[in-house]
């Protein structure tokens, strides 16, 4: 005997009047989310570094132009200290290496290091 009553296995029944499926997975609205944190990558003055390198190592590891590498530059040197620039964590990490590395190839002195903003 056939029992076209039991509907329970239709594939295409929705069960709430033709409207979407429901899957029964709950979406927030408004997922929360942050703003990572930032880190300043900080450059520090030594009196042996020569101030053309210091210049090359900002054009080239934070995308600055002649005239703002040099005013970081001049900054750190009589100042003692300057920002290259505000990054994620990771990146600022990436950024310290990659300086500390190219001043060691050239046996420069130069230090960088890394801040909470
Ligand atoms: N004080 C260095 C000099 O007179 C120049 C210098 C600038 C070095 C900035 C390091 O982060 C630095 N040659």
């Amino acid at each position: 005997m056939s029992d076209d009553s039991n509907k329970d296995n239709d594939p295409g029944r929705t069960g709430n009047g033709g409207e979407t499926p429901n899957t029964g997975v709950v979406v927030k609205a408004r997922p929360k989310t942050r703003k990572p944190a930032m880190y300043k990558v900080l450059m520090l003055n030594d009196d042996y570094t020569p101030m053309e390198f210091v210049v090359h190592v900002l054009e080239r590891f934070f995308q600055k132009n002649r005239d703002e590498a040099t005013r970081v530059m001049l900054q750190v040197h009589r100042r003692g200290v300057g920002v290259c620039g505000l990054f994620t964590y990771e990146v600022a990490e990436t950024k310290v290496t990659q300086v500390m590395d190219l001043a060691r190839q050239n046996q420069h002195p130069l230090q960088c290091t890394i801040e909470k903003d």
